[in-house]
């Protein structure tokens, strides 16, 4: 064991053609660099290395001075001379920690050894060499933009109505691409943002969306779409958005207009993975705000990044992970509790109702975005697999469910409670609906906080054993 010192890393190389390769990678402080001359082979020595003096043999190993930090590294496409070499260092220390490293053997072409690994050592450049072309075609994008748009006044970056945390976390990434501001570079939509989410989004990172009529689109001297295509806005769409600057989007690809630069990425789970590609390849420095809201855009989109993941979602959330701020995530994603949403609470969890794993609170009338924090926390509850918080705002009532996961999807069962009713849906574990209270009135006469409570338990009770059978 090193003890987490670094060890002395033995490198033999068969070959002097290996060396070579070897030698232009070069050797780190604690690297010892070996070679083995083939048999038909000139004894010039490749700079750096020296020969293992009696070659692939026990005796040869032991004149090393074995230390117990000792880690080898063996790069070779022949068989026999890997498994030669790894039995003679075994015999020396039968623990050693030895890697192989080629590009034709297979795992099954080694001997048994205590602690082996092998990979390519060709792909190992070769994977490197493909991220750094996927940058260069970032960056290249980048570039395109610029040009396209430096001169222009005023670039309207367009949002789909009612916009989503993706759709925001991108139009925000690429007024820092294009190095704008808010004046020069507005996020625009046609429909103002509702979700309570989403608004806690918008105040916590100080974004402003400005709701225009299609209209005033005209007052733009550049027009850029962003998690959207034209499509979206009717078909066909708006005269002015037939023919657009840029359009850059992870939605299916769609037809009938033009764009100058066009970016669809339909593999990946969010926009906003592109759009950190985007400031990677160019080497925009990602302040924790831009940070924390392209991450917040690819969790969102992604369910955590559940379904619909690409590798490259992946990736983009590690890279973003690093510089974002989890206060301001958490700001986000648990918005301050009114204190009268803290009092309706009180008196909801008083009487909070947990039986066959259905933990229901009923809170009265609330601030919207209170109740899926509710539903959040009365998951918690032992026992509980189902929790349902609901609440009345305006004149509708809204729930939030939440389920632990591994029952049925949640989205299924409020479309079934709600059927006839009012609207609902939602996801595996993640599901809102809402009723107008009229509508509730009209078919359970009263809307009193026992009459919602036995209502939604015994509509739920039954959703939930029908979406199980
Ligand atoms: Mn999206």
């Amino acid at each position: 064991m090193n003890g987490g010192r670094v060890g002395r890393r033995i490198i033999v190389c068969d070959g002097a053609e290996t060396a070579r390769l070897w030698n232009r990678i070069g050797a780190g402080p604690n690297e010892e660099l070996l070679w083995v001359p083939r048999e038909n082979e000139s004894r010039a020595r490749p700079p750096g290395f020296r020969a293992l003096q009696g070659g692939l043999s026990e005796d040869a190993f032991q004149k090393l001075t074995p230390l117990a930090t000792d880690e080898y590294a063996l790069a070779s496409d022949d068989g026999p001379w890997a498994r030669t070499a790894i039995r003679e260092i075994a015999k020396v220390d039968p623990d050693v920690p030895i890697l192989v490293l080629s590009d034709l053997l297979s795992d099954e072409d080694l001997p048994h050894h205590a602690c082996v690994r092998r990979t390519g050592l060709k792909t190992l450049i070769r994977d490197d060499v493909d991220d750094e072309f996927d940058h260069l075609s970032n960056l290249q994008r980048v570039v395109q933009l610029r040009t396209l748009l430096d001169s222009r006044e005023r670039v309207g970056i367009l949002l789909q109505p009612d916009p989503d945390p993706d759709g925001i976390a991108c139009g925000y990434a690429l007024r820092a691409i294009l190095g704008r501001k808010r004046t020069t570079a507005p996020l625009i939509s046609f429909g103002e943002i509702t979700r309570p989410e989403n608004r806690a989004l918008v105040e916590a990172l100080g974004i402003e969306v400005h709701v225009i009529s299609p209209d005033e689109l005209e007052e733009m001297d550049g027009l850029v779409l962003v998690d959207v295509q034209p499509n979206v806005f009717g078909d066909p769409p708006p005269e002015r958005l037939l023919k657009v600057d840029a359009v850059i989007d992870h939605h299916p690809e769609r037809t009938g207009y033009d764009a100058l630069i066009r970016d669809i990425r339909p593999n990946y789970g969010a926009t906003a993975t592109i759009f950190t590609e985007y400031l990677r390849a160019s080497k925009i420095e990602v302040g924790p705000r831009l940070a924390t809201a392209l991450l917040y855009g690819i969790k969102s989109d992604t369910q955590y990044l559940g379904r619909e993941t690409s590798r490259k979602d992946m990736m983009s959330f590690a890279y973003l992970h690093a510089s974002h701020s989890p206060a301001l995530l958490r700001r986000i994603e648990r918005p301050a509790l009114p204190l009268d949403g803290l009092r309706a609470l009180g008196r909801a969890l008083a009487k909070a109702e947990l039986r066959d794993g259905i933990h229901m609170l009923v809170l009265g009338r609330v601030r919207e975005d209170v109740i899926p924090q509710v539903a959040d926390m009365a998951l918690q509850a032992e026992g509980a697999e189902w929790a349902i918080a609901v609440g009345q705002v305006g004149s509708n009532l809204v729930f939030s469910v939440r389920n632990v996961g591994y029952v049925r999807a949640a989205g299924e069962v409020v479309r079934a409670v709600v059927e006839g009713l009012g609207v609902g849906g939602g996801h595996r574990s993640m599901a809102k609906g809402i009723i107008p209270l009229k509508a509730f009135r009209e078919v359970y006469g009263t809307v009193d906080r026992e009459q919602i409570r036995s209502a939604l338990f015994d509509a739920f009770t039954r959703a939930i054993r029908n979406n199980q059978d």
